[in-house]
């Protein structure tokens, strides 16, 4: 079968295992191609690190756009991560007008967790996520995203309803998408937790959902390793219950194996071990 070809367009942060350097390795394990662009280069995440340091890539987008459609390049996906500023929200808007006809395009609104916008961005930014969002075929925002996405107040980590996640779930696909996936959702049947993901299809009217153990743990880039895994396997062409087992699966494992070999005061908070679980991911 022909390698299916990925460009992803998210920031570089040198140490802390996200973004870039999660979702070039995890797709590669997938069998995809993928290209880059990267939005920033960072010293580490923004999150937990003190006195990073930033360097804001914006205006490479456009020249390294114009140069691939000279050269008639092509792709099966673009998957959108951390974007560096409001600007280039736009600037991949752009980019999704050259490239995207062909090419599932699919936005990871990557810009807050637990109920708190990260470092640096504000509601104008926000907005300016959303509006991408609405451009997008797929769309995988935690539940706090989608709050912010929907101008609503976030519901917590759990005890929602499962008729609130299929609510919000057609709310964030009337904003323009085709597929809306929430990820970290989280029910409770006595002492028991799932954890998974849950997908609507506004074409299709589809729900589809996949929980696996919940881990009562936090760590920083597990987003990046459930999306890059998701966008791996729908770009290979698995169907969608398929690609959301496979995400939530090795995502849990990371989080598992992460758990697994704490060591006494050098904890992995900043990431997650997702090398030892890429083979998992490898058809
Ligand atoms: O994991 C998401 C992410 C990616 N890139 C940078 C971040 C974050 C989350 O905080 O700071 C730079």
């Amino acid at each position: 079968m022909n390698m299916k070809r990925s460009v992803t367009i998210q920031d570089i942060s040198c140490f802390g295992k996200c973004s870039l350097t999660v979702a070039l390795p995890i797709m590669s394990a997938m069998g995809v191609e993928t290209a880059i662009i990267p939005t920033a280069v960072l010293s580490t995440h923004t999150g937990g690190f003190k006195g990073f340091t930033v360097c804001d890539l914006t205006d490479e987008i456009e020249p390294i756009s114009l140069h691939w459609q000279k050269e008639k390049i092509e792709f099966d996906s673009i998957y959108t991560g951390y974007l560096a500023s409001a600007r280039q929200t736009a600037l991949v808007e752009d980019f999704f007008d050259s490239f995207g006809k062909n090419a599932i395009k699919f936005v990871d609104p990557v810009m807050a967790d637990n109920g708190k916008l990260y470092t640096g961005f504000d509601l104008e930014f926000a907005k300016k996520m959303t509006h991408l969002a609405s451009k997008a075929d797929i769309i995988v925002p935690n539940l706090t995203e989608a709050a912010f996405m929907l101008g609503e107040e976030y519901v917590g980590k759990e005890g929602y309803t499962e008729q609130y996640i299929r609510e919000t779930l057609k709310k964030l696909c009337d904003l323009g998408p085709e597929i809306a996936i929430l990820t970290g959702v989280i029910y409770s049947s006595g002492n028991e937790k799932r954890h998974g993901a849950v997908s609507y299809n506004s074409r299709t009217g589809e729900l589809c959902e996949y929980y696996s153990e919940h881990v009562d743990a936090y760590y920083h880039g597990t987003g990046d390793c459930f999306s890059s895994a998701l966008c791996g396997a729908i770009t290979r062409g698995d169907d969608i219950y398929s690609a959301l087992k496979a995400a939530v699966d090795f995502t849990v494992a990371s989080i598992k194996a992460t758990e697994s070999t704490k060591e006494e005061g050098r904890s992995h908070w900043y990431g997650v071990k997702f090398e030892e679980c890429l083979s998992m991911l490898i058809k």
